[in-house]
């Protein structure tokens, strides 16, 4: 895929950028080193590396210093930019919570898996286990394995992360807004939010618990390098903030300018510093991979509660960049070049695929979506993308978009939008209103903040882009034109038993009757 120029023209971006890219520049000679390097750790000559991704919960492309941040800092955030890799294209693989995490652990679109959206506390259906998840692919290799955070991919026993392949677990089952305090919900819509280590559930989580989530996260984290310093591990940390509602602790609340939501991120970005710290400490620096990226756009309705997308049109729950654009900044001293930039397009399920190969181990037995990107990890010269296109869904199986190159087709349907009024206040969200989205044609390379449709002048495009469209409605279908997509696999479902075992476990004064929020 040819690169996207746009996100450069990012005037506060380009100022704090311009060493970066420099450097990247001088070093281009010493790049060319790096396929060797790597190729000895795939032929397993040394010790394969260790793997940590470390995956937000809305924040927005804008919600990081290298990506233009203002009224709070994010230095670690940026010295991972500066000593590794800028993505300026990096998509999620919806804009949604369960879709997008079974798109990053599975490297197959969440709807050919049978997720689609967010699934509520309780729910009937999850990551199903014959599907292969990354922490079952580090696990084939010998790797200690471990998950601190948001799962969302199922929350009965038989479907927590200690079942897909991790060996510890420590977090929350969905959502940080699906308890009862939720402010739209209700007092009844939400069950209390089980606080979980493996799968016993330890405590229901009240709103100290809330502001201490993101430091207990990065303890237990610390905690696990330092145990298993000697072997190979892969830890997962999905934070569950930035999303609603918003949480910091003492040590950081009340600290930025910019108010709560500044004081979450720097939160988070003092973790990813701890975690950079340990890796340092223990002398892992030149073989571990850390990645840190969001599962999805700003929640804009939100307002002063809500990330930015940065110059990126809407966010969360739409396909235009807003929603799929994430920040994402990935280090490996040594290995992936310090302080470059790629803006080529890239998306969550392709790590899949990528770091199996680093790591030498056999892609799932079923098909997946995601393709090795590799060369574009570490920056090989003229590295492209490897897919013809991907497929943007939302909601129940629609297929609002595909992306090809530098240009995006929209497909008819309908999306929320604030329509240019402000967010909500303080946790309050104020509503979307519905916006019909036609046929409409954008080229990211001169045009990535999707202003100027040129569906009417570029009808030769719109046919080359229906090329994909029409294949990903074969093979997962779309619920918009009635396709019925011939490759589709289902999730895990609970049986009768299961889903009253939950309901119970959840809901243990019994489950009230649905309301109307
Ligand atoms: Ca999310």
């Amino acid at each position: 895929m040819r690169p996207c120029a746009a996100a450069v023209s990012y005037d506060k971006k380009v100022t704090r950028l311009a060493p970066l890219i420099l450097m990247h520049k001088t070093a281009l000679f010493a790049f060319s080193l790096f396929g060797m390097l790597v190729s000895s750790v795939a032929l397993g000559d040394e010790r394969p590396p260790n793997v940590v991704i470390i995956f937000t919960d809305d924040q927005g492309y804008g919600d990081m210093g290298v990506n233009g941040a203002e009224g709070y800092e994010t230095p670690h955030l940026d010295r991972m930019a500066a000593e590794g890799r800028l993505f300026t294209q990096w998509y999620a693989s919806q804009p949604v919570c369960s879709a997008s995490r079974t798109g990053l652990l599975t490297g197959c679109y969440s709807n050919r898996l049978g997720i689609n959206g967010a699934l509520s506390p309780g729910s009937k259906i999850g990551l199903n286990p014959d599907e292969t998840t990354m922490a079952e692919v580090f696990k084939g290799q010998g790797y200690a394995t471990a998950m601190f955070g948001k799962w969302h991919l199922g929350d009965h026993e038989t479907l927590l992360p200690t079942n897909h392949g991790f060996d510890t677990y420590f977090g929350i089952p969905y959502s940080g807004d699906m308890w009862p305090f939720h402010p739209e919900g209700g007092a009844n819509r939400f069950p209390p939010l089980p606080l979980i280590e493996n799968v016993t559930t330890l405590r229901t989580v009240d709103e100290a618990d809330q502001r201490m989530l993101t430091s207990w996260y990065t303890a237990k984290a610390v905690d696990f390098i330092g145990h298993h310093r000697d072997e190979p591990f892969f830890i997962y940390l999905p934070h569950n903030q930035p999303h609603v509602p918003i949480y910091a602790s003492d040590r950081f609340d009340g600290k930025t300018e910019l108010g709560l939501y500044g004081d979450v991120i720097s939160e988070i970005d003092w973790s990813v510093g701890e975690i950079l710290n340990a890796i340092s400490t223990f002398g892992l620096d030149e073989n571990t991979l850390v990645i840190f990226t969001s599962d999805n756009g700003p929640w804009l309705s939100y307002g002063t509660h809500a990330g930015s997308a940065g110059p990126f049109r809407e966010g969360k729950g739409t396909v235009w960049e807003g929603g799929l654009r994430e920040p994402c900044v990935m280090r490996w001293p040594g290995k992936i070049p310090a302080g470059t930039v790629c803006d080529t397009a890239a998306m969550n399920i392709d790590l899949l695929p990528t770091l199996a190969k680093l790591i030498g181990a056999p892609l799932p037995e079923k098909k997946i979506d995601g393709l090795d990107i590799w060369p574009l990890l570490v920056g090989e010269p003229g590295a492209k993308n490897p897919h013809e296109a991907y497929w943007f869904y939302y909601k129940n199986n629609e297929l609002h978009a595909v992306q090809s190159g530098n240009w995006k087709l929209l497909l008819p349907h309908q999306a929320r939008s604030l329509g240019g009024k402000p967010g909500g206040k303080d946790g309050i969200p104020a509503n979307y209103v519905t916006m019909k989205v036609g046929l409409e044609l954008y080229d990211l390379t001169v045009d990535p903040y999707e202003t100027t449709d040129l569906a009417a002048t570029h009808p030769e495009k719109i046919a080359e882009l229906m090329v994909h469209v029409e294949q990903a409605r074969r093979e997962l279908g779309d619920s918009l034109t009635k396709a019925q997509g011939s490759e589709l696999r289902p999730p895990a479902t609970l049986t009768e038993e299961q889903h009253a075992e939950l309901t119970a476990k959840l809901w243990p004064d019994g489950k009230p009757e649905k309301k109307t929020p």
